[in-house]
């Protein structure tokens, strides 16, 4: 281990970090494995096209491996969390949630992460798609300025989280550090219209929900798991008005969908709609005809559905407060010509004779 690890983070950390090295950073293998490397030399080199929420990379057309070079940068920045509010969020690629980054089962990913100059803390990033300790945490042990390097081999196709995993873990994931990662199956995934990327999560600040500028992270109130704020995208808002996700009747949608936490589980639904497929857990299974799937911290689902009749469909957590009280609420705004034979619209509304109340037989 270099010396200047436990340096660095007794200064910045105190005992917090100093705990996560001496546990998590014993045993660290060393770098490079040069064997690993000249069997990657046979492989065409590509550059990761990496996309800010809810924006998702094309799908891949390849049919063969490839090495495929990943460059993120993690940005400390002050940015909206709600009208009239603003935070610090901690980001990868600076947005909330960060990069979407995309790539094939078989692939060998380089990956580069850089910490911007102007960043206070050192991070580092844990890809759930990694076989490998850590899931790479300890290879990007990365300060302020710096740029570190590992690679992987995508062994395992699904839609992966990917966070910070720098100590205290918890402070870095509730400031914003927190992504997907796709490894694409080699058959790939079905053609579909239209792709997004949502990724619920949850914000802890000094002040109550809606509290006016810069809000401090509030660890009492994450310790406690009880958010001021449970957002899609990194604010409120983030998917409303003019950023509703937007698509056109007949359109097969498909939502790479995301939970970066910290605390809260989702039950993800959008009213109006029925999930025509979910792989659940961003696994390789899916399930037919679901109306809410849970997205369980950390994890994340793949969900598919046709859109028939136009109208506003709206993302929400349905542990409902959360949508109407906390923000986790987005809208996914469908265009196009109407069928009355799958929803008519309201057909009438007329007074009706007074009677008996229905179930009064109930005491
Ligand atoms: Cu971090």
């Amino acid at each position: 281990m270099k010396s200047r690890h436990p340096r660095l983070g007794r200064a910045l950390f105190a005992g917090a970090l100093a705990v996560a090295i001496s546990s998590v950073f014993a045993g660290q293998a060393m770098a490079a494995k040069p064997a690993a490397v000249a069997a990657d030399a046979s492989l065409p080199t590509l550059q990761a096209v990496l996309t800010s929420p809810p924006m998702v990379p094309a799908p891949i057309t390849r049919k063969t491996p490839a090495k495929v070079v990943v460059d993120l940068e993690m940005v400390e920045k002050e940015m909206r969390l709600a009208d009239g509010v603003t935070y610090n969020f901690w980001t990868f690629g600076g947005s909330v949630p960060g990069s979407f980054i995309r790539v094939r089962e078989g692939d060998t990913v380089e990956f580069k992460l850089k910490n911007h100059h102007s960043s206070h803390m050192p991070h580092n990033i844990d890809l759930h798609a990694v076989s490998g300790q850590g899931g790479g945490a300890e290879a990007t042990f990365t300060l302020p300025g710096k740029e570190t390097q590992f690679t992987f081999k995508a062994l395992n196709p699904g839609l992966y989280v990917y966070h910070c995993a720098m100590a205290p873990v918890a402070m870095h994931v509730a400031n914003g550090m927190y992504g997907l990662i796709l490894v694409e199956p080699e058959e790939g995934l079905e053609p579909v219209d239209k792709e997004f990327y949502v990724m619920q999560s949850d914000f802890y600040t000094e002040g109550a929900h809606g509290e006016p500028g810069l809000q401090p992270f509030s660890l009492e109130k994450g310790i406690a798991e009880n958010p001021d704020y449970v957002v899609f995208n990194g604010s409120v808002g983030a998917l409303t008005g003019d950023n509703a996700l937007t698509a056109t009747a007949g359109d097969k949608i498909r939502m790479f969908v995301g939970n970066g936490g910290p605390n809260m589980v989702s039950s993800f639904h959008v009213i109006g709609e029925i999930f025509d497929k979910v792989y659940f857990e961003g696994g390789s299974k899916y399930q037919e005809n679901v109306q809410t799937t849970l997205v369980p911290a950390g994890g994340s689902a793949m969900v598919e559905f046709k859109v028939d009749v136009p109208g506003n469909y709206v993302l929400v957590d349905h542990s409902i407060f959360r949508a109407f009280h906390k923000g986790a609420l987005g809208i996914l705004k469908v265009d196009g010509k109407e069928n009355h034979n799958i929803y008519s619209g309201q057909q009438h509304d007329i007074d009706y004779p007074e009677g008996v109340p229905q179930g009064s037989h109930h005491k």
